[in-house]
C-alpha cells in the first residue's frame, strides 16, 4: 500500500513536470516571438522579413571616413514632404542678374519643408555681375529670421562652355542658333546634374530662372503624380496689344508621323526643333492641349519635354537618362531627355492644364514695333499739347464779347448822334469798296509815313472798322 502511494506520487510528480514545462516552453516561444516582433518594429524592419530584405546591415556610424547610404532609401515617394524626400533644385544661369530677385521671391514662397531642399547653382559665360547677384540673394535667404523658410545645402558652380550666342530674346530663337545652342545648354545641365546628385536626393528639380509666375506649391503638386519625369504646361503673358496671353513652350510634346518621318531625312547631327517653318512635324504640343478651365491633375503622356520646371525621381539620373549634348533620335537637351527616359523605360508626362508662367521677353521685331508705338504715343502726346494752347489761344483771342459789347454800347458810343444809329444799335456807315490796289498801296504807304495808326477817334468810323 505504502509502496503504491509512493509510486502514484512520483507519478504524477512526473507529470507535474511534464505539464510545466511543456507550459514554459510555450509561454518562451510566445515571449520569444513577441520579442522579435517588437524589434522588428522597432528597428524598422518588419515588413521586409515578407519581402526581399533580410539581409544584416552592420553599423558604419563609427567607422572612419565611412559614408553608408541604401539607395533604396531615395527611391522617391509621392507624399515626400511628409516621409522626408529630399530634393536637389538644379538651376542653370546665364547673364541672369536681372531674374534672380524674382526668382528668389518665388523661392522663398515655396510651401514643401525648405530643409529638405538643397538649392545648385551653374553659372557660366555670363557677363553681367550673376554670381554678385547670387550671393546677395542667399545672404538674404539663409538669414532668414525665421529658420524654417532657410534652406538646405546651397552649392555654386561656375564653368563656362564658351556660349556665343546672346542671351536676348531674338538672338536665342535665330533657327540657325538652336542646334549649336540646345547642344551646349545640355552640356551645362549634365555638368550641373552630375555635381549636384548627393546620394541621399530622392527627387530632381530642374528649373530656369525666368519664371513670371507659379504656385508656391509646384514641389508637391509634381511629385504628388508619382511620375518619374512630369513637367508642367508653360504658358506666357504678353502685353494687351500682343493679345494677353500665349502658349509658351513649345519644347513639350508627343511625336507625330511627321516628326519620325522628318527624322528619317535629316542629317545624322541634326536637331529638330518646334516652333519653326523649317521643321513641320505636326507634334501634338501640351502647350496647346490646355483648357482654362479643366481639371490641373489630367496627366498626358510626352515624348520631348521642355526644361522650365522638370521634377524627376533621382532614379531616372542614377540610371543613366541624361540631356544629350548630341543628337539623340534627331533631338538635343531636353526634348532628347524626355524621349532617352522614355526609351529607357520611364514614364513621361506631362501636366496640360496646370500652368506655370514664363515671364514676357520682347523679340527684336516687338522692340521695334514698342519702339514705334512709344514714338507715336509722343508724337500725339506733343500734338495734343499744341492743340490745347491752340485752343486756348481761339478762346483768348476770340472771345465771345457781343453780351458785354450789347452792355458797354451806350458808354463807348454816348456822344454819337443816336439819330444816326439804325435799328436793334447798329451803326450807319458804308464802306467803299472801290479803291483799286495802288490806292491801298498808296493808303498803307502814307499811313506808314505817318507813323501809321496814331490813336485818334474818327467819328466817322467809331467802330474802328
Ligand atoms: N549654365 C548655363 N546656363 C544657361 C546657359 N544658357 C542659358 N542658361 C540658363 O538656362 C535657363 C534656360 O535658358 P533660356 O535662355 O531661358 O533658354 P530656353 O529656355 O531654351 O529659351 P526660352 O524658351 O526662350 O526661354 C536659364 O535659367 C538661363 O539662365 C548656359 O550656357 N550655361
Ligand atoms: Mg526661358
Amino acid at each position: 500500500m505504502a509502496f503504491d502511494e509512493k509510486e502514484d506520487s512520483k507519478k504524477s510528480r512526473t507529470r507535474f513536470k511534464t505539464i510545466m514545462s511543456k507550459k514554459f516552453a510555450k509561454i518562451g516561444s510566445i515571449f520569444l516571438f513577441l520579442l522579435t516582433c517588437v524589434s522588428l518594429i522597432i528597428y524598422g524592419d518588419f515588413l521586409s522579413v515578407f519581402n526581399e530584405k533580410t539581409y544584416y546591415t552592420p553599423d558604419f556610424s563609427r567607422t572612419p571616413q565611412v559614408e553608408y547610404y541604401d539607395l533604396n532609401d531615395s527611391k522617391g515617394d509621392k507624399e515626400g514632404w511628409r516621409t522626408g524626400d529630399r530634393v536637389v533644385f538644379c538651376v542653370p544661369l546665364r547673364d541672369a542678374a536681372i531674374h534672380l530677385p524674382r526668382f528668389f521671391n518665388l523661392l522663398g514662397k515655396m510651401t514643401y519643408p525648405h530643409n529638405l531642399i538643397d538649392l545648385t547653382f551653374l553659372v557660366s559665360d555670363s557677363k553681367d555681375d550673376t554670381l554678385g547677384s547670387l550671393k546677395d540673394e542667399l545672404n538674404n535667404l539663409q538669414q532668414h529670421k525665421d529658420k524654417s523658410k532657410r534652406f538646405g545645402n546651397i552649392e555654386i558652380y561656375e564653368k563656362d562652355f564658351g556660349q556665343v550666342i546672346g542671351q536676348s530674346f531674338s538672338d536665342r530663337h535665330g533657327f540657325d542658333a538652336q542646334g549649336p545652342r540646345r547642344k551646349l545648354m545640355a552640356r551645362a545641365r549634365n555638368w550641373l546634374g552630375s555635381v549636384a546628385l548627393k546620394p541621399y536626393h530622392s527627387w530632381v528639380y530642374w528649373r530656369d530662372v525666368d519664371v513670371e509666375v507659379l504656385p508656391d506649391t509646384i514641389l508637391e503638386d509634381l511629385i504628388h503624380h508619382d511620375k518619374d519625369v512630369i513637367v508642367p504646361n508653360v504658358w506666357r503673358p504678353l502685353p494687351d496689344w500682343l493679345g494677353n496671353i500665349q502658349p509658351y513652350d513649345l519644347n513639350s510634346w508627343q511625336e507625330s508621323d511627321g516628326g519620325l518621318q522628318l527624322a528619317e531625312f535629316l542629317d545624322e547631327d541634326a536637331v529638330i526643333v518646334e516652333g519653326y517653318p523649317e521643321y513641320a512635324t505636326w507634334r501634338p504640343h501640351l502647350a496647346y492641349m490646355r483648357d482654362p478651365s479643366g481639371d490641373p491633375e489630367v496627366e498626358i503622356e510626352l515624348d520631348g519635354i521642355g526644361g522650365v520646371s522638370i521634377m524627376a525621381k533621382a532614379k531616372v539620373f542614377r540610371a543613366g537618362s541624361h540631356y544629350p549634348a548630341f543628337s539623340f533620335k534627331k533631338h538635343a537637351e531636353t526634348e532628347a531627355f524626355g524621349k532617352l527616359s522614355r526609351t529607357m523605360g520611364f514614364s513621361v508626362v506631362g501636366l496640360p492644364n496646370y500652368v506655370v508662367w514664363h515671364i514676357y521677353e520682347p523679340s527684336t521685331d516687338d522692340l521695334k514695333h514698342m519702339e514705334w508705338m512709344a514714338e507715336e504715343e509722343e508724337r500725339i502726346n506733343e500734338e495734343n499739347k499744341i492743340k490745347e494752347f491752340y485752343e486756348k489761344i481761339w478762346e483768348i483771342g476770340f472771345e465771345d464779347m457781343r453780351s458785354s459789347w450789347e452792355k458797354d454800347f451806350h458808354n463807348i458810343l454816348k456822344n454819337v448822334d443816336h439819330t444816326k444809329l439804325q435799328d436793334n444799335n447798329r451803326l450807319k456807315f458804308s464802306v467803299d469798296w472801290e479803291d483799286s490796289p495802288e490806292d491801298y498801296e498808296k493808303i498803307t504807304t502814307e499811313s506808314e509815313l505817318s507813323g501809321g495808326n496814331d490813336g485818334s477817334f474818327d467819328e466817322s468810323d467809331p467802330a474802328g472798322v
